[in-house]
């Protein structure tokens, strides 16, 4: 008898917890709703289906673009040759390209309008390397998109994250639905890891023959990763504050986690990956505060992202293979108030 009481008290103490943590999470979502103004943010979490382009009344008269693109190889060789310039690799592919690095499938309507997003900043080398081999690879997946290079002016000290929400908030206004963020040395080297949006963030570069073609840790969320409008509204973005190498993939994770639960991965043998072997960059030393930062995201998140993103667009050059954005990005704040605040009074 006592077995049983004790049984059914624990029972409904877990459905007490339960409930109080989904009451905890739905008023959450509801300041979200609210700073980003998006009208159903719990149906971002809960139905991130596409509505594709093609199913739109005015394509009625178009093919959509199979589910599975007839041109995928799977895994392709992929070798890094210094002799590739930029000149070289505009002849192999500007016939394929519409201005500003632009593409969209000849005989159907892509299931994706992609923006692809790369931070950068004096990296040319790399970049000859990457749309090399990644503009052909997106072509087979049949994929609509565009190829933006955010360019960090100055010798400041980088910020990654920043970089990447001021693509999404340059490339938005071409009407993109779908945003891959990627590092520029970062060479898929299997084309049916597709480039495009799915149900949940999705972390495409899972496997790194940097890392033996492993995870280092379970929650990396780092190098190449894909969020839908919706989804990257829904976390209000990336953080701006993380000024120099690291932490910033973790704080995106945790933003992601925090919305979605958890992240969409392709299998270990689809997510593979050649990273370009460099020496660390100028400017861009590790950055200290890191580890406090990311233990702050979930207070920090929703003041800290898309919406309070601030910048300075400084030249867009449309080039054949991309567009390359320069932009300011400011310095970092002597003092770094407004995370720091939120530790104290939490
Ligand atoms: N990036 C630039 N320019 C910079 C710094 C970073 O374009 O000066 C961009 C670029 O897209 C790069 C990404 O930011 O791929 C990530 O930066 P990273 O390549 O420095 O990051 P990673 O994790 O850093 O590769 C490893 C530290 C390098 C030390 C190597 C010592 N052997
Ligand atoms: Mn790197």
């Amino acid at each position: 008898m006592q077995i049983i009481k004790l049984v059914v008290i624990t029972i409904i103490l877990c459905q007490l917890v339960v409930l109080f943590g989904l009451w905890l999470h739905s008023n959450y979502i509801s300041v979200i709703q609210k700073m980003t103004g998006a009208t159903s943010v719990k149906s971002h979490i809960f139905d991130q289906r596409f509505e594709p382009d093609c199913n739109k009344p005015q394509n009625a008269n178009t093919t959509c673009c199979p589910k599975s693109s007839p041109h995928l190889v799977g895994p392709f060789h992929v070798e890094f040759n210094w002799d590739r310039t930029m000149e070289s690799v505009t002849t192999e592919l500007s016939s394929t390209l519409l201005e500003g690095g632009r593409y969209k499938p000849p005989d159907c309507i892509s299931l994706h309008k992609v923006a692809i997003i790369i931070p950068f900043r004096n990296r040319h080398r790399h970049l000859i390397q990457w749309l090399h081999y990644v503009h052909p690879m997106l072509q087979r997946q049949q994929l609509n998109y565009g190829v933006y290079v955010i360019n960090q002016d100055g010798e400041g000290t980088f910020n990654r994250a920043k970089l990447m929400n001021i693509g999404f908030a340059e490339a938005i206004k071409d009407d993109y639905n779908c945003f891959v963020f990627t590092d520029v040395d970062l060479i898929p080297i299997n084309d049916r890891n597709i480039y495009g949006c799915f149900n949940k963030p999705r972390h495409l570069s899972v496997a790194i023959d940097k890392f033996n073609f492993r995870l280092p840790y379970l929650n990396i969320f780092g190098g190449a990763v894909t969020f839908s409008k919706s989804q990257y509204l829904a976390i209000n973005g990336f953080p701006n504050d993380f000024w120099g190498w690291g932490g910033e993939d973790d704080d995106i994770y945790q933003r992601t986690a925090r919305m979605f639960l958890t992240v969409s991965r392709p299998d270990m043998q689809t997510g593979r990956f050649k990273m370009i072997r460099h020496d660390a960059d100028l400017h861009n030393d590790p950055n200290p505060r890191r580890f406090e930062l990311i233990k702050n995201t979930h207070y920090t998140m929703l003041k800290d992202g898309y919406t309070s993103l601030k910048y300075n667009v400084k030249k867009v050059e449309k080039d054949r293979l991309y567009t390359f954005i320069t932009v300011d990005v400011g310095t970092p704040p002597l003092v770094e108030p407004t995370r720091l605040q939120n530790t104290t009074t939490n």
